[in-house]
Order: C-alpha cells, then sequence, then structure tokens
C-alpha cells in the first residue's frame, strides 16, 4: 500500500470514528421518551430507544416497572461512559 492510499484509510478511519461517537452521544431527552407526560417512561415508551428498552430491568434501579428521571439519568450516564 502506497502513502497516499494509507493516509486515505486513516482519514475514512477518523471521520467514521467521530461519527460514530457523535450518534451516542445523541440520547434522547427524557421529556421525549416520556411521551404520555405521566413524568415515568414505561416498558412501551423504552423501546423508541434500543439502549433502554434492552436494559429497562436492569435500568429499573427501585424495581416499580417505569424508568423516572434519576434512573434514566443513570442510563444515559452508563451509554457515554462505555464508549
Ligand atoms: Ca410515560
Ligand atoms: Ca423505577
Amino acid at each position: 500500500m502506497n502513502k497516499k492510499a494509507l493516509m486515505t484509510l486513516i482519514a475514512a478511519l477518523m471521520i467514521s470514528g467521530t461519527a460514530f461517537a457523535a450518534s451516542n452521544e445523541q440520547a434522547p431527552t427524557f421529556e421525549a421518551l416520556d411521551t404520555n407526560k405521566d413524568s415515568v417512561i414505561s416498558k412501551e415508551e423504552a423501546v423508541a430507544m434500543e439502549e433502554l428498552a434492552q436494559d429497562f430491568e436492569k435500568a429499573d434501579v427501585n424495581q416499580d416497572n417505569n424508568i423516572d428521571e434519576s434512573e434514566y439519568t443513570l442510563v444515559v450516564n452508563a451509554e457515554v461512559e462505555k464508549k
């Protein structure tokens, strides 16, 4: 591989890496997920955010089958730290 091709490859990897990081920081707001405005995210509402739906039981710290705002904040922070 010549030097120019290598530089092109590195540039492409850097651009895709940046795009990936940016998309992971765009978690929906609590208000956006709470579509019926009862101040908690139900299991049905969590479906809109894949990470939350997958980890719903884990995210529901007090086991009331709803994600409240403080529980949601923990999920978002955990998602950011994972990357
Ligand atoms: Ca709700
Ligand atoms: Ca809860």
